[in-house]
């Protein structure tokens, strides 16, 4: 055989190699083609702590897994979400996952997102869409299961106590999941006993300002306060400061189950200040990443992942705050 015709069959079967690595047989975007996986991520906002954590497990997950990430803060706002999510469209990225600041009124940029061809996955909270085709999965908590946990300690704290016990709720996000969830959680662990009775809810908007802020008011309307119930800790955190101007102790003059588990809420409860803490996991990203991955090379991904969370005394928090990542 001639040289030229033995350096063209070589060629071609080189060629023949190379495509086939590329196409890597699950013809996903992101095997041989060069194509670098991008994702369209449209974050709440930076409201709290567990916020700021699940924000930077998210970007690090991305860089980790060689996926681009086109991230976009909505500062608390729906309508900056949904131009977020129309703008990710246009640049027709491979993937879109968000966190809905509200349940509601999503449909229509989702059914956008659809007919784009464009998978969506939901990290953190849920909506209350009745379409399930609108997107393929569901990373996040059971926001019912932390307010039931909440519910189910004040149960156990309080069971020798026969008069009433006066609760304050600082509720999240008004028509947030995680809101909507903790608090019907939380009165379906208490609604047993009538000794309970929840005298003031407000939200606090999962921020320590707007925590503070309703909390001065509760101080100033409730003429006795046993009980703070927060959906997060940074309102905790807030309310924390209200109680302690208005000369009260808090973990002992009123006392505090938060959810979350962010650090500076352990070290409140390693100074006794929160009796009880409810996880909520903020780190995310890996799992986020690999669900990118499976819906590009067109894997079957469960509808819902629930992600693992536990709860927290004041001695369990004191152990773990050295090590605490977020
Ligand atoms: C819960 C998350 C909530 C946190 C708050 O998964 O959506 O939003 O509990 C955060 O701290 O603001």
């Amino acid at each position: 055989m001639s040289k030229r015709v033995a350096a063209v069959l070589v060629t071609g079967a080189m060629v023949a190699v190379l495509t086939a690595c590329g196409s890597g047989g699950g013809g996903s975007a992101d095997k041989g083609s060069g194509h670098k996986l991008v994702v369209g991520f449209s974050q709440v906002g930076a409201e709290s702590g567990w916020r700021t954590a699940n924000t930077k497990s998210v970007q690090e997950s991305a860089k980790k897994a060689g996926i681009e990430l086109k991230f976009s803060d909505a500062q608390q706002k729906q309508e900056n979400q949904i131009k977020a999510i129309r703008s990710f469209i246009q640049q027709k990225v491979d993937v879109i996952a968000f966190s809905p600041v509200v349940e509601s009124g999503w449909d229509t940029v989702l059914k956008e997102a659809k007919d784009a061809h464009i998978p969506v996955i939901l990290t953190d909270r849920a909506v209350d869409s009745k379409d399930e085709s609108l997107y393929v999965s569901f990373l996040g908590s059971d926001f019912v299961e932390e307010g039931k946990k909440a519910g189910e300690w004040l149960v156990k704290e309080y069971a020798a106590n026969s008069g009433d016990v006066n609760i304050v709720q600082l509720e999240g996000t008004t028509g947030s999941a995680p809101a909507n969830d903790r608090k019907s959680g939380f009165a379906d662990a208490t609604k047993g006993e009538p000794k309970f009775k929840v005298v003031a809810s407000q939200t606090g908007d999962f921020t320590r300002a707007k925590g503070k802020e309703v909390m001065q008011a509760f101080l100033k309307s409730q003429s006795k306060i046993d009980v703070l119930y927060a959906h997060n800790d940074d309102m905790a955190l807030g309310a924390i400061q209200a109680i302690e101007e208005a000369g009260k102790k808090p973990g002992t003059d009123i006392k505090i189950v938060s959810v979350d588990g962010v650090k500076d809420a352990f070290t409140a409860m390693s100074q006794g200040k929160i009796n009880y803490d409810v996880e909520c996991n903020p780190l995310l990203g890996d799992q986020l990443m690999d669900l990118v991955k499976k819906v590009k090379a067109g894997e079957q991904v469960p509808r819902r992942i629930k992600t693992e969370e536990g709860t927290f005394t004041p001695e369990q928090a004191t152990a773990a705050l050295p090590n605490r990542q977020y």
